[in-house]
Order: C-alpha cells, then sequence, then structure tokens
C-alpha cells in the first residue's frame, strides 16, 4: 500500500492490500477468533481468483494476517473459492463449508477441515476427497446456487445448512440435511422464496433470545427463542432481515411478516452494508455481526490506493424487547482503542447553530451524544403513510431548517463546513404517532465530483413520551459507522474526504430546527490505531 493514505482506515479491519468483500466464516475457537474473507490477492478489484484470506485475533479489534486458508486448487473450485461459513462438528472440530466456482463456472459447495487440530491458529486447511459435496437440484441455476450458512442440528441428530440461489429473476433460499456432512439431500421445497428481486446471497440463519442480550448457539432450539432470516439481495445491494418461527417438524420458516419491497422492510443497515454474516461468540455468550463496507469511489482510485473494501468493526445482536427488529451495537472491545476524551455537558442548542467538538483527532474517533428532545407536539406534520425516508432527506439537505430536526452530527468536515458528512435526526408528527427519520447524507462529504454520494435514511416510531434520542457515530477515515437510538437503527457511510482529511478534519455538532435542543452529554475519544501482524509466511504470494 504506498504510503501517505488519508482514506486508509486506522481501526477497521483491513487485509495489507488488495481487494477485500465478503466475511466468511467468523467463528470462536479455543481462545482465538478467526476471521475468513473473500480476497483478490492480486489486486485490488474483484478477481478471477478468489481465495479466503485468514486471519485471527484474541478481541476482535488487533489481527495477525496469515497464509490464505482456501485457494482455487482443484476442478471444483479452480475458478474461486466463494463465500460460505464456519460449523463446529461433533468432538469440537471446525468444518468450512464454501461455494467452488468449478472448471464449468457452476457454483458447487465444498467441505474443508483442519489440518492440524492442535495448531491454535488452524493455518491449513484441508480441501474433503468428495468434494463437491453438494451441486445445484433442479429448477436453480447452476452458477446461480452459492454462500451455505452456519449448519444446525435438528433434534434428530441431522444437520441441516440453508443456500443462496436464483431461478430468472426468482430469489430462493435451498435448504440441505446431512447426517455426516459429507452427503446431502436437497428439499425440493425452498425454505424461503422470493419473485422478481434476483438472487438472494449470502442467507444467515439463527436463533435470537426473546429476553436480555446474550446471544444463543445456532442449533438452539427452545420455547424462548426465535429465529432470524438474513438475506443479500444482490440487486438492491442490501441486507434485508425477517423474524419468525422455525418450525424444525415441518422444515417451515414462518416470517412475523412479509418482504413489501418499500420502506416497511427491515434491513440490518441502511447505509453500505452487505454480505454480512453474524456467529456465536461462546467465550462471551453474544452473536456478532460482521458486514462488508463497499468502496464509492472509482476502480481508478482503488487501483492508486491499492487497496479496496472495508470491514464493519463487529457488531453485538440481539432482539429489541419488543420483539419486531433486531438491535446491534458495536463489540465492547472497540473501547480499548479509545484515547483522548472530550466532554460536553448540558449545553444548549438554539436553532441554526453548529458547535465543534475540539480536541480530538476527529478523522478518527468514538462519539457518543445524548440529545434532550423540545416538546414533541411542535413536529412537523408529515401526510402520507408511505414516505420515501431516502427522497425526504435527499429533498431536505440537512442545511434546511426544520421544526425539530434536522439536528446531529457534521463528521469529516471541512473547516468551513464546504465538506461534511451530516448525520441527523429529524422528527414528524403523522397519522399513527410520531416517527423519527435518521439520515446520513453525502452529497457534501466532499469536494471531488466523481464519487457516488449517497443519502441514507429510514424512519422510526418512536414512543409520544421520549425525552431524549442518542446518537453513537464511529468514524475512522474514510467510514462512519452510525448507530441511532443505542442501536435501534445503524447507518454506514463510506466518504472521500479532500478538505478533511488528518487533522485538517473536524467534527460539530448541529442543530438546524427552529426548536432548541439540548445535548445532554456528549463524550468523544479519538482512536487508537488497531495493530495488525503478519506471519513471515504470508509473503509467499506475489
Ligand atoms: N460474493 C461472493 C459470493 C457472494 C457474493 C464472491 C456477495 O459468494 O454471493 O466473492 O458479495
Amino acid at each position: 500500500v504506498p504510503e501517505n493514505q488519508p482514506h486508509r482506515t486506522c481501526y477497521h479491519f483491513q487485509p495489507p492490500h488488495n481487494w477485500m468483500n465478503d466475511p466468511n466464516g467468523p467463528m470462536y475457537y479455543k481462545g482465538v477468533y478467526h476471521f475468513f474473507y473473500q480476497h483478490n490477492p492480486f489486486g485490488p478489484t474483484f478477481g478471477k481468483i478468489m481465495v479466503w484470506a485468514h486471519s485471527v485475533s484474541y478481541d476482535l479489534i488487533n489481527w495477525i494476517h496469515l497464509k490464505h486458508a482456501l485457494e482455487p486448487s482443484e476442478p471444483y473450485d479452480i475458478n474461486g473459492c466463494y463465500s460460505g461459513s464456519v460449523t463446529i462438528l461433533s468432538e469440537e472440530k471446525p468444518a468450512i463449508l464454501y461455494t467452488g466456482n468449478d472448471n464449468n463456472k457452476n457454483q458447487v459447495q465444498n467441505l474443508a477441515m483442519p489440518k492440524n487440530l492442535s495448531d491454535p491458529y488452524l493455518r491449513e486447511w484441508v480441501k474433503h476427497s468428495q468434494n463437491p459435496v453438494m451441486v445445484a437440484p433442479s429448477g436453480i441455476e447452476m452458477d446461480n446456487f452459492r454462500d451455505p450458512t452456519t449448519a444446525w442440528k435438528g433434534n434428530d441428530g441431522k444437520w441441516r445448512v440453508i443456500i443462496g440461489a436464483k431461478n430468472g429473476d426468482d430469489g430462493k433460499v435451498i435448504l440441505c440435511h446431512s447426517e455426516d456432512f459429507v452427503h446431502w439431500i436437497l428439499d425440493p421445497i425452498p425454505f424461503y422464496a422470493i419473485d422478481n428481486y434476483g438472487m438472494c446471497e449470502c442467507p444467515d440463519f439463527f436463533p435470537v433470545s426473546i429476553c436480555g442480550t446474550n446471544g444463543v448457539d445456532t442449533s438452539v432450539q427452545n420455547s424462548s427463542i426465535r429465529h432470524v432470516l438474513k438475506l443479500s439481495y444482490q440487486n438492491e445491494q442490501q441486507e434485508h432481515y425477517f423474524l419468525g418461527k422455525y418450525q424444525p417438524d415441518q422444515e417451515n420458516f414462518m416470517t412475523d411478516t412479509k418482504f413489501t419491497g418499500t420502506s416497511l422492510d427491515l434491513k440490518l443497515d441502511y447505509g453500505a452494508f452487505y454480505a454480512s454474516k453474524t456467529f456465536f461468540d461462546y467465550a462471551k455468550k453474544r452473536r456478532i455481526l460482521w458486514g462488508w463496507v463497499q468502496e464509492s469511489d472509482t476502480t481508478k482510485d482503488d487501483i492508486e490506493k491499492g487497496w479496496a473494501g472495508l470491514q464493519s468493526i463487529p457488531r453485538q445482536v440481539w432482539l429489541d424487547k419488543s420483539g419486531k427488529q433486531l438491535m446491534q451495537w458495536p463489540i465492547e472491545e472497540v473501547e480499548k482503542l479509545r484515547d483522548k476524551q472530550v466532554s460536553i455537558l448540558g449545553k444548549k442548542l438554539i436553532g441554526g447553530s453548529t458547535l465543534q467538538v475540539s480536541g480530538i483527532t476527529a478523522s478518527q474517533v468514538d462519539v457518543e451524544v445524548l440529545f434532550e428532545l423540545p416538546e414533541l407536539e411542535s413536529a412537523e406534520w408529515l401526510d402520507g403513510n408511505e414516505v420515501d425516508p431516502e427522497l425526504l432527506c435527499s429533498e431536505e439537505y440537512a442545511s434546511k431548517s426544520g421544526t425539530i430536526g434536522p439536528f446531529g452530527l457534521l463528521a469529516l468536515a471541512s473547516e468551513d463546513l464546504t465538506e461534511k458528512t451530516a448525520i441527523f435526526f429529524r422528527i414528524y408528527r403523522t397519522p399513527n404517532g410520531y416517527k423519527c427519520l435518521m439520515c446520513s447524507d453525502e452529497s457534501r462529504s466532499s469536494l471531488r465530483q466523481d464519487l457516488n454520494k449517497r443519502t441514507y435514511a429510514t424512519t422510526f416510531d418512536i414512543d409520544p413520551n421520549i425525552k431524549t434520542i442518542s446518537l453513537r457515530s464511529l468514524i475512522d477515515r474514510s467510514i462512519i459507522e452510525s448507530f441511532g437510538e443505542e442501536g435501534r437503527v445503524c447507518l454506514t457511510n463510506r466518504v472521500y474526504p479532500s478538505l478533511a482529511i488528518d487533522k485538517d478534519a473536524h467534527l460539530y455538532v448541529f442543530n438546524n430546527g427552529t426548536q432548541t435542543v439540548f445535548i445532554s452529554k456528549l463524550n468523544a475519544w479519538s482512536m487508537k490505531h488497531a495493530e495488525f501482524g503478519y506471519e513471515e509466511k504470508i509473503e509467499n504470494i506475489n
């Protein structure tokens, strides 16, 4: 990677160089966190020879890069080792199920096991002699059958796994079961199907506890859990999920809600976040989510930078008390990187005001703000049941005045505010109660014209008696991950400021509503660099 790179992150996971996309097979195993990822070792674009790169960590923040776990080598994966997952089988043996792009460019599922279970880093993986262990069933396109999940075991002792698929424009999720993890039977009835929305990539299927924030292991089935089915819609590049009831005896998942194709559908993150995957961390009894955060600059830039693609900071996920949505929060370990702190307490933010948060390195910061709201009755009226939040945000830039809001943060901002990414709330009164719009607006994030600058937004219902609303943003040079209302809404942005870089980046709090809001408390910390180590053996690739 060339020197002097203002957009390369300092505490998000990145490979030493070149292209990265999907998280693969994350797991905790005997004291070590493993992370595999889709990687092109030969360049900063998606490549012909995709491998499973491999890194290990003791805290999910500081990493050691190892040599690749899987590289194309056999007829069943010679055109790429695509995404998949790890399952820990009986006798604590981990197994990788991954998609091979085979010599006919068909997608098949393959199995790999560690060569030496006593190597704490599980450096070497052996592909199974009976690969491929699954091929596309009839009614599924042979080149659109990929991304097996972590398997779960039923009470009958059989393993189940689901796999993304497509036929024409119709997305499908295929259920497969096996007694020995090698011989698989594919269920002719799709586990999930959605017409006209294209390929369902990278499914994820996991239980969540109905009370508390603890996670549960993937095979757990009892009355105190619900299930989550997550799908990556290839056409939209967005992560949709459904809560519901899994009925193992009928091999059936009954979703609580139907997909509508509108802003009412649930997404893990309303911004740049894709191909995500969870795992159960049995050390800390939590379920952790990783997601790929794509670039939004040009391929030419990626080639100049020598790298492309980030991973989100791992997030803990759990079911909200309402049972109607998931909650997400950056894992607590990221707080170890918090360095110099500044605080603001009880500060009035009158309409039209902007307040700088000074004394921190604003290009790499963790900031948490609690806003105290005025009486909600004064909120603007919003007609119509179905408003498109992104349209609302793009028409009403953060700089335009509202009543209660827009208020929030201006991140990676230049001193004169010509560059800024606004992450903000605005509150509305609707026929069905109060709604909060949360938005992240990249339109002014850089003076550069050749970037894909998006506006991401969603609305959520708020209690009429709500007094405060919180916002946390993890800012790291070209990424901003924001968590509204304690993790109810997540929005991730990739931005490439040209002025607001390094020491010239600033952080502000603003209020452009006519109503005053208060900063009840704000804490911001400069963030230290995460450590990335390399094993010497990794240098074999070029
Ligand atoms: N990327 C992988 C596929 C997956 C897609 C290939 C999602 O397995 O469907 O790198 O980003």
